[in-house]
């Protein structure tokens, strides 16, 4: 686990990531994703580093970076926080959008969860919107395995027209694949011809009256995505576009009075902004549907009932939050009572030798004040410390990482979405909320 400052801090989402290339030749690859899919795993088995894993959503939430190479080429990895979509709802997946919009990687990994791709290549599909060096890896491909579920990579491939591969994050061996795939992307053996979703004719319309306007703009941004942004703003991503362009390209007339009648006639045609904004969302997922159909296919018709059961037990309203308030309460109780025990031998144990070491002091003739410091400054201290924070330690963490491994913790997350919500958090800060409150405690 690598908690710190920079990951949690409070400006940790909001900080930008320099890029520094050990040699101008490195190749800058962006490893995004959907939340909890192995990209922090991937990244940290191709660049030997310790980013913070763990089995649920929303542990990377800010930028970093790790370097790797092949015989052929020396990489600059960036491992960004996991998000949905690149319509971003939160702070992290700002940071996740902003480096695949702005970031300007030399290509873009796109890891997949295998035993749902289908949802995952959603973002797949927005991303090649943007860029056409795009390598999708299927990742957990083990797990997929275990619920007999089939992909047929190849037929995918030529569906989406960009390399995919497959992987098992945790076996290293297995990442070989993903980086050969790279460097015949980065080195242009491989041209990805990315697959175009193409929006209900309305919306196809109104891209075409602005997209030559905005390609006269700017060559250095994906203009029919440029212009699908435009047709349905998200002042977060207008603040981006006009950071990186560092103009307001709206203030163009010619463009600004193309966009007004672009949108009329979306509105005469029935589309206002919401409407737009679950057209593109339905265009999308029904996209990765076809994509999946005949390609994906799963052995037992009912691979995931037992899980779907347990789900549903675990986050319905009648039974999962008794369930979660009382496993968390055992926790808890088991981590603050339970901890009594250990805690009070620990300290019987540590201040009996404190009263030996007072002895030796004594009986070595030292002076008042280097016992004082040695041993009643300094051991003592210590010995409270080990004694008050050691035993909850022990007892809370290998608990939460038992639940964290049948995988209960995103679920937690996502009964307290709501909650959390009312109060501009999200459900994943209550897993931190938990961390900190014991180690408060
Ligand atoms: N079985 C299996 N588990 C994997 C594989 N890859 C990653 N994992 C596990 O999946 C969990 C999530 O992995 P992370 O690397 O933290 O996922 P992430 O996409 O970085 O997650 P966020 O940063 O929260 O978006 C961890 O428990 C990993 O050990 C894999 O190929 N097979
Ligand atoms: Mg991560």
């Amino acid at each position: 686990m690598g908690l710190t400052n920079s990951s949690i801090g409070i400006r940790a989402a909001a900080s930008e990531l320099e890029i520094k290339k050990q040699a101008v030749e490195d190749k800058v690859v962006a490893l995004a994703g959907n939340p909890n899919v192995g990209k922090s795993t991937v990244f940290n088995g191709l660049t030997g580093m310790n980013q913070h894993t763990g089995n649920w959503p929303g542990k990377t939430v800010t930028n970093a970076q790790g370097y790797c190479a092949t015989k052929q080429q020396s990489y600059v990895m960036v491992d960004i926080p996991g998000t949905y979509s690149l319509m971003a709802h939160s702070a992290e997946e700002e940071v996740a959008r902003n480096f695949i919009c702005f970031g300007q990687p030399d290509a873009v990994v796109v890891v997949c969860d295998a035993t749902c791709l289908e949802r995952n290549l959603n973002l797949v599909l927005q991303t090649l919107e943007i860029s056409s060096r795009v390598v999708v890896c299927v990742n957990l491909m083990d797990e997929a395995k275990r619920k007999n579920i089939k992909i047929d990579l190849s037929a995918i491939a030529k569906r989406l027209g960009v390399p995919v591969v497959s992987t098992v994050a945790r076996e290293k061996k297995s990442l070989d694949g993903l980086m050969n795939t790279l460097d015949n992307v980065v080195s242009g053996a491989v041209m990805p011809t990315p697959a175009q979703v193409v929006y209900p004719d309305a919306v196809e319309r109104a891209i075409a009256k602005i997209e030559p306007l905005v390609r006269k703009k700017t060559d250095s941004l994906a203009s029919r995505w440029l212009s699908l942004k435009l047709l349905d703003p998200d002042p977060s991503l207008t603040l981006e576009i006009n950071k990186f362009l560092g103009e307001d390209f709206l203030r163009s007339p010619e463009l600004a009075d193309a966009l007004a009648a672009a949108k009329t006639e979306l509105l005469a045609d029935g589309i206002g902004p919401d409407a737009l904004k679950d057209l593109i969302v339905s265009t999308l997922v029904s996209a990765a549907e076809k994509i999946c159909r005949g390609t994906v296919v799963c052995e037992k018709a009912q691979y995931d009932a037992f899980d779907r059961r347990v789900d549903h037990i675990l986050t319905s309203k009648a039974t999962g939050y008794p369930i979660m308030l009382l496993l968390l309460a055992l926790i808890f109780w088991l981590t603050i009572t339970g901890a009594n025990y250990p805690s009070q031998m620990l300290s019987g144990a540590l201040f009996a030798l404190q009263d030996r070491l007072t002895l030796l002091f004594h009986a070595w003739g030292a002076p008042e004040w280097l016992h004082g410091m040695l041993v009643l400054g300094v051991y003592r201290v210590l010995a409270w410390v080990i004694s008050v924070m050691l035993p909850p330690m022990a007892i809370f963490f290998p608990l939460f990482t038992l639940l964290e491994d049948a995988g209960y913790l995103p679920r937690v997350a996502y009964n307290l979405d709501r909650p959390f919500k009312r109060c501009c958090a999200c459900g994943k800060q209550s897993l931190t909320m938990c961390m900190v409150s014991i180690i408060l405690h």
